[in-house]
């Protein structure tokens, strides 16, 4: 049964957010049951600091939205999870996704572990609305934030994920958690975000995380300094016309980006920006073909009016030109 429901009419051509009557971020997109599902952030006002660590970002559940179709009304499903019924976690439920498999829905999701080192975890129910039971630890092995899920058409399950700065990605250089490391230096290769590839109960990691390779149109490496193109947070895979999308955000120059591979963990080619800077300091996103139209679902800060710990998740088509590249989505910052 959905709780808490509540109905916003939405407009997709205009990029209105598809609710109001709360703040959402970082949306992850997916058709399941012939609908759309949103599985945002459920960004939330508070009188904590912010500052490069994103403290600002004190988000403490996960409700589901719903679309019967690209013109509906936006449905929110309520609490899916709550960060009370999260035995390991002590705040900040960041960026989440979710997958389909085995008959089950299954939430992914980082928060900070009772150390105050960024985890990721998983919980999971029978509906694609929730409610979710979150499992009793973090995934082993698992580190860092914004975790995207893609399955394969072989039915393998892979996980993106990683950020710097307050996602902490730099300091697991070694394999193990270094509080005081710091990222590459301008000249060395970037760092790239992580991938594993998940059990078939989707509840742990089968193969070790390992580093994703985005190289230059030259087969170089992308360097740390390369700001415009270096992975920074959120990644997002999508296939398209049997090849491998990973696209992500590059945080400092806030723009949308995406690299292409033949194989899903890369290495990938950079190829080129998706959408330019928003309203606000973050940017984050999903791409998801329903009803055969692709569509960009991402955030901004229009409706707080720049505050960005409070977004608003809003959604465009996307377009692919012959040549399988996508066309820039351009902004109005308003
Ligand atoms: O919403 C908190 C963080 O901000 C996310 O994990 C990042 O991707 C950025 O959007």
């Amino acid at each position: 049964m959905d709780t808490n429901t509540k109905q916003t009419t939405n407009n997709a051509v205009q990029n209105e957010p598809i609710v109001t009557h709360i703040y959402t971020a970082d949306p992850s997109a997916h058709v399941f049951e012939g609908k759309l599902y949103i599985y945002p952030s459920h960004d939330i006002d508070h009188d904590g600091p912010t500052n490069d660590n994103g403290d600002q970002y004190a988000m403490e559940d996960y409700h589901v939205l719903s679309m019967d179709s690209a013109d509906a009304p936006c449905v929110d499903h309520g609490v899916a999870l709550h960060i009370k019924d999260v035995p390991w976690a002590s705040q900040q439920m960041w960026a989440p996704d979710a997958a389909f498999k085995n008959d089950t829905y299954y939430l992914f999701f980082p928060a900070r572990d009772k150390d105050g080192i960024f985890r990721i975890g998983v919980a999971s129910g029978t509906s694609p609305s929730g409610p979710f039971k979150a499992e009793e630890n973090y995934m082993e092995g698992s580190f860092s934030i914004d975790p995207a899920v893609f399955v394969d058409e072989d039915g393998q399950s892979y996980m993106y994920f990683g950020g710097l700065w307050g996602g902490q990605l730099e300091k697991w250089q070694t394999g193990s958690f270094k509080p005081d490391a710091e990222g590459p230096a301008a000249n060395e290769p970037a760092l790239g975000p992580q991938v594993s590839q998940l059990s078939d109960d989707m509840l742990s990691f089968k193969t070790a995380p390992r580093e994703i390779l985005i190289v230059d149109e030259n087969g170089s490496p992308i360097t740390a300094g390369d700001e415009d193109r270096r992975y920074f947070e959120g990644p997002w895979m999508h296939k398209y016309n049997g090849k491998y999308y990973l696209s992500y955000s590059t945080g400092t120059t806030h723009k949308l980006v995406y690299a292409v591979g033949d194989h899903p963990e890369g290495p990938f080619v950079f190829k080129g920006t998706i959408l330019n800077p928003v309203l606000g300091w973050t940017t984050h996103h999903s791409i998801v073909e329903f009803d055969n139209k692709w569509y960009l679902f991402y955030h901004d800060a229009s409706l707080s009016g720049g505050v960005d710990h409070k977004r608003s998740v809003k959604f465009t088509e996307l377009h692919y030109n012959e040549d399988g590249t996508i066309q820039l989505v351009e902004t109005n910052k308003k």
